[in-house]
């Protein structure tokens, strides 16, 4: 059986149906702190930062997989360090040597641009760039990046991981990203109001549609194992954009909407991180491609978003 704990993140509330469509809902559960809003499938409550809990999951359902999503993101990390340092990585570690202890086959540690600092090339930045990250988020990937390096080697773990990009997604709120302005964006244009975004709006970074994610992730996981010759975390490129160009894009549908630049102290984060990435290895090993530009995501979540909020606003 699959566990995805983080399963009421962003990634993890889009992940988890995919994974249930492909092995069967009685093969994947889902796990977080809270029930979700529209449980579907198995699904367990679990404070991942608690080694016993997660052994015990793993045990009751003979857990065989597990993707790891549960962290707190960049921006909110900032607002109190070392909590989100010690969340972010006693729930790694906790993961790690539950799934040696256990002999689960294979472990998916998400990892992020925010990996990046200022010492890495800002343009095509290379899967072998310097590593000095800006944020506590950062600074967690790096480590997970190590760790999850070291459990391959020492103990031949099979864990495998994904520097993703900014994701874009209709099926969750925005929860705490630099880059969650790219989701926001579209729930206020769908509802007709104006939008404060929280940074300038030529501030370039790598981005990419969930449905991409989600294909990047399944792809890399079933990759056979001896194609996979990145064990701290694979770079991966989707697009990327500008806030000025994703309202561009947005205001073909909608070309009253209106934009306000308001940057805030995520703008310097965003500063930190690369601009376009070169995911050249990920192509090479695992045969990665990307399938969404900026037109196909921004119809994609203005009919998504159109749904969900017509079906949520009374018509008159
Ligand atoms: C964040 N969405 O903004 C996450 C991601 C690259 C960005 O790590 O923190």
């Amino acid at each position: 059986t699959i566990l995805v704990i983080g399963a009421n993140g962003q990634i993890g509330t889009a992940l988890l149906p995919r994974l249930q469509a492909l092995y069967g809902t009685n093969s994947v559960i889902g796990a977080d702190l809270r029930q979700p809003e529209h449980p579907a499938g198995l699904f367990e409550l679990l404070d991942a930062t608690k080694a016993d809990a997660l052994a015990e999951l793993v045990r009751r359902y003979r857990v065989t997989q597990i993707y790891h999503l549960a962290a707190i993101l960049s921006a909110k990390g900032e607002s109190d360090p070392i909590w989100a340092w010690n969340l972010n990585m006693q729930t790694l570690l906790n993961v790690l040597e539950v799934a040696r202890l256990h002999h689960v086959r294979k472990v998916f540690i998400p990892s992020s641009i925010a990996a990046f600092g200022e010492h890495a090339p800002k343009f095509e930045t290379p899967q072998t760039a310097s590593l000095d990250p800006a944020t506590v988020y950062g600074i967690s990937k790096v480590a997970a990046e190590n760790w999850s390096l070291y459990y391959h080697k020492r103990y031949g773990l099979d864990v495998r991981s994904l520097r993703y990009p900014g994701i874009i997604s209709y099926q969750s709120m925005p929860g705490g990203g630099t880059t969650d302005y790219a989701v926001a964006i579209f729930h206020a244009a769908v509802q007709g109001q104006p939008f404060d975004c929280f940074l300038a709006e030529d501030t370039l970074l790598p981005m990419m549609y969930m449905d991409d994610a989600l294909r990047a992730t399944l792809e890399l996981m079933e990759a056979p194992e001896n194609r996979i010759s990145v064990r701290t975390s694979y770079n991966l490129a989707g697009m990327s954009f500008t806030p000025a160009e994703l309202t561009a894009s947005i205001q073909t549908y909608f070309p009253d909407f209106v934009v306000r630049y308001k940057p805030d102290f995520r703008q310097a984060i965003a500063d930190s991180w690369p601009r376009t990435i070169d995911d050249s290895v990920a192509r090479q090993d695992w045969g990665w491609k990307p399938e969404y530009d900026l037109p196909h995501m921004t119809q994609e979540m203005i009919t998504q978003l159109s749904t969900i909020y017509h079906t949520l606003i009374p018509t008159h």
